[in-house]
């Protein structure tokens, strides 16, 4: 049960020389693309590296699968509509050890490896936290050799690609496989069926017993893509299924002309559009159709995959189902499994609702990642009674009997039975998929200390009552690999050189840098490597958006989705206030700073959207006022991605996290940039409150009112207009939102912003964070000027990162949910 990273696997073994490599992708060059060494482009030169690479790739694939399969082993199925993976080549030839040999065989063919690995475009499966948070998990269970697989869908169009139009987002389409994407595989084999819509027929069968058939108004295929997943060390590879729709051409016309379902007909969904694309909405249940079709159509394909395999050991007999599988449900995204589960066990393999129920409860498991009220998914009964007739004549009968539960805990409490149902009464009959994911899982995780506090008592206190052992904490966590080794090789070298090169499987080991920290040559070694870091971005940003900035400022970054309440309005805000005061003193004391931000923003989510117009109108005034000259520079660069995060994060020296208390789940960037070297400035939000604990009170510098300050002020009925009165720079700010300042000739355009704080309420206490946030912007002005302070704090960050490595989350699931053992895959002989 004790699957350390640095048990199960050692080092990377490298296996094969430069000469192989040279050989291998000359081999592809000509024999998988057609071209050759002089007229091959540095997208063919990427092409055949990756193909060169695969085949390493597929032999770990093979060898794992066989050890699975002989093992018999326990595996843990993670279910989630998002799988932020970013690029592979780069991953892959880290985790196997073969980096420097790629990057010196190519050069002796005349070619840049940091070129050819520009070419792979970043496969954008997911929005934001949650769905890079699952390509972080899988990554560490390959590591860790635990049996496991992914579940996804294989979205042909990604998130889309931002691009900034005069100050504006415009979205364009992801096409992340246009030109081929060198690691999937293709199984058509292993293809699989879906049903939906029609209607359900009751039958009695023998003995009187009723029985449910379902006679679907469409069926669908799903045909799977496999990308393997390469644990560092090469040894285990799992894979991420991914699930393609296409036409069956099945119709049934005896529902069609059984009438009644002609409309349904009518707003059938064509097969193919099924995976066509990615739901952009971070956070926002979009209570479309077609969404929760993408949803029921991956869990159906996932459940009859680990179906078949399952059955292929163990034939009909259910009995040690749940003792092979756990399944993880990524959020309320795949709740749906939970009925469609309970459907095959009952309809189809004809176990009686009991029986059922038991296997079900001890195979789901269910993380919540967010207690936003917009972001809790809940589906129209109507909606499913039309697309999945059968599954919501089962969450009624999952709710009868938990209202039966809930009637023994608290006899006659009618109340309490409206707040805990599946459905929700009073206007159109909704269906809770969280309420449905707490009772069909037997056991429910947070993403963050605090938020898991807030979940027991906020969100589901009575299911916390109901089964006290239910709820726990599970902590996020990131890859190391690529969030530290891979996108910053020059501290990856300097920390080999001062601890030993086993950190990456073992972070606590960091540790061993803290004794460092007041250390003068280690703290210029560090810094210098900092600074280079920020000369390679610097000319990113002057290459996307002509800016020029300096090295010699503080970079300060906040890259994360945009959202109110993650308030880069906040930041924006204090940055107007600096503009400010350098106008009216033109020798305002203030070391020079580079604002950079990243965001996307929901295509549908206006305010959002208002809010990166603002920061470009803003950066474009700040950066070309030459009363401002060095001192304060604002940059936005375009398209937010993982790839750009790997170029960004190496180079921050002040990290923004600076969500209203209570409601950001975790965030897993706080713990990137910290883990890179920049110092956090934000609130005790999230993970927050867990990195305080670990760098210490001086080495982050926390500000605003706490969660339940926060609750406090809103009780009192919070009114924003005092501070905007009070507080003569709030308002000199907001009031300039509204002239043509920023905006010339077009008053008004910025007004929307001022408008949410003041007259919709400011629900994200912005104006009440805002004096104590320009506070702790003073203090960390302050610290960095004091050169030798800051590369103690800088270290000390870095050194005490461990705890956030996605192995040790992988780990507390092990122990706190999963209960599973890793399965070691041995290396070939060579
Ligand atoms: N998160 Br719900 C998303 O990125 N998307 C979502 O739809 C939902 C949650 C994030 C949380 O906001 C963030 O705090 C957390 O770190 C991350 O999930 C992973 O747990």
């Amino acid at each position: 049960m004790n699957a350390t990273a640095s048990q199960a696997n050692s080092l990377p073994d490298v296996k094969i020389d430069k000469n192989e490599f040279k050989a291998a992708v000359i081999r592809h060059l000509h024999c998988t693309l057609g071209t050759d060494e002089n007229k091959a482009n540095s997208h063919a030169w990427w092409k055949a590296t990756c193909a060169a690479m695969q085949e390493n790739v597929l032999e770990g694939l093979r060898r794992t699968q066989k050890t699975h399969y002989m093992n018999d082993t326990r595996a843990v199925h993670y279910f989630s509509a998002e799988f932020l993976m970013g690029r592979l080549l780069s991953n892959n030839l880290q985790n196997f050890g073969l980096y420097e040999v790629a990057e010196a065989g190519l050069k002796e063919l005349g070619v840049e490896i940091a070129d050819v690995l520009e070419e792979e475009p970043d496969m954008a499966l997911g929005n934001g936290g949650l769905g890079r948070l699952a390509a972080c998990f899988i990554d560490s269970l390959a590591t860790m050799e635990i049996p496991a697989i992914g579940y996804g869908i294989h979205y042909e169009h990604g998130l889309f690609r931002q691009e900034i139009r005069s100050g504006a987002q415009i979205e364009r389409p992801d096409s992340w496989r246009d030109y081929g994407n060198p690691w999937e595989i293709c199984r058509p084999e292993s293809t699989q069926e879906v049903s939906l819509f029609g209607y359900v027929e009751t039958k009695y069968g023998e003995n009187g017993r009723i029985q449910k058939e379902w006679h679907p108004g469409s069926i669908v295929k799903g045909v799977p893509w496999d990308i393997p997943v390469v644990g560092y060390g090469g040894k285990t590879v799992n894979v991420l299924r991914l699930w393609q729709s296409e036409s069956s051409g099945y119709f049934n016309w005896d529902v069609f002309n059984a009438g009644g379902y002609v409309d349904a007909q009518r707003e059938n969904v064509q097969a193919e559009t099924i995976s066509k694309v990615l739901y952009p909405n971070d956070e926002t249940e979009a209570g479309k159709e077609l969404r929760l079709i993408q949803q029921y159509f991956f869990c159906s394909c996932s459940l009859k995959d680990i179906i078949r395999r399952y059955k292929r050991a163990h034939k009909d007999d259910w009995s040690r189902f749940a003792e092979q599988v756990v399944i993880q449900l990524n959020d309320t995204h795949p709740a749906i499994a939970i009925p469609e589960l309970m459907r095959i066990l009952v309809d189809r393999a004809q176990l009686d609702w009991d029986t059922a129920w038991g296997i079900s409860t001890k195979v789901f498991a269910y993380t919540n990642h967010t207690l936003l009220p917009e972001a809790l998914e809940k589906w129209p009964a109507r909606m499913l009674e039309k697309i999945l007739p059968r599954h919501l004549e089962i969450i009624y009968e999952i709710n009868h009997r938990f209202m039966d539960e809930v009637d023994k805990k608290w006899p006659g409490d009618n109340l309490m039975k409206a707040k805990l149902s599946i459905i929700e009464e009073g206007g159109e009959k909704m269906v809770r998929m969280g309420h449905l994911s707490v009772i069909g899982s037997f056991r429910v995780n947070g993403v963050a200390e605090l938020h898991s506090r807030l979940v027991k008592q906020n969100l589901f206190p009575e299911f916390d009552e109901l089964w006290p052992e239910k709820l726990t904490n599970v902590t996020n966590g990131i890859t190391p690999r690529r969030w530290l080794k891979a996108c910053n090789p020059a501290l990856s070298k300097l920390i080999d050189k001062k601890i030993g090169e086993d950190w990456p499987i073992n972070l606590k080991k960091l540790e061993g840098l803290a004794k460092h920290a007041t250390n003068k040559t280690f703290q210029k070694q560090f810094m210098q490597v900092k600074q280079a870091n920020k000369k390679m971005l610097a000319e990113e940003i002057l290459a996307s958006t002509g800016i020029e900035v300096s090295t010699d400022a503080i970079f300060d970054v906040q890259i994360k989705r945009l959202h109110e309440y993650k308030r880069q309005h906040l930041n924006l805000l204090h940055i107007m206030a600096l503009y400010r005061r350098i106008l009216e003193n033109p020798d305002y004391d203030m070391h020079p700073r580079v604002f950079i931000f990243g965001a996307k923003a929901a295509p549908a989510y206006t305010l959002a959207k208002d809010i990166i117009y603002a920061i470009n109108m803003v950066a474009n005034k700040v950066n070309n006022d030459p009363r401002v000259g060095d001192k304060l520079k604002v940059v936005f660069l375009p398209n937010y991605r993982v790839s750009l995060a790997e170029k960004m994060i190496p180079a921050s020296d002040v990290s923004e996290q600076i969500s209203t208390a209570g409601k950001e789940a975790s965030g897993t960037g706080n713990m990137k940039l910290a883990l890179n070297g920049a110092v956090t400035i934000g609130t005790l939000d999230g993970a927050n409150v867990e990195i305080a604990e670990e760098v210490g009170d001086d080495n982050i510098f926390i500000f605003g009112l706490t969660v339940d300050e926060v609750t406090e002020t809103l009780k009192a009925g919070y009114n924003p207009k005092d501070y905007y009165y009070q507080d003569a720079e709030i308002k000199a700010v907001l009031d300039w939102l509204e002239t043509d300042y920023f905006t010339p000739g077009k008053p008004g355009a910025l007004v929307s912003i001022k408008q949410s704080l003041l007259d919709m309420g400011d629900p994200y206490l912005v104006l009440a964070d805002f004096r104590a946030y320009s506070d702790a912007q003073i203090e960390v002005d302050k610290a960095y000027r004091d050169k030798e302070r800051w590369a103690e704090m800088v270290i000390i960050n870095t050194a005490m990162m461990g705890k956030f490595t996605s192995d040790r989350s992988i780990q507390d699931y092990v122990d706190r949910v999963w209960n599973l053992d890793p399965c070691p895959v041995s290396r070939p002989q060579s």
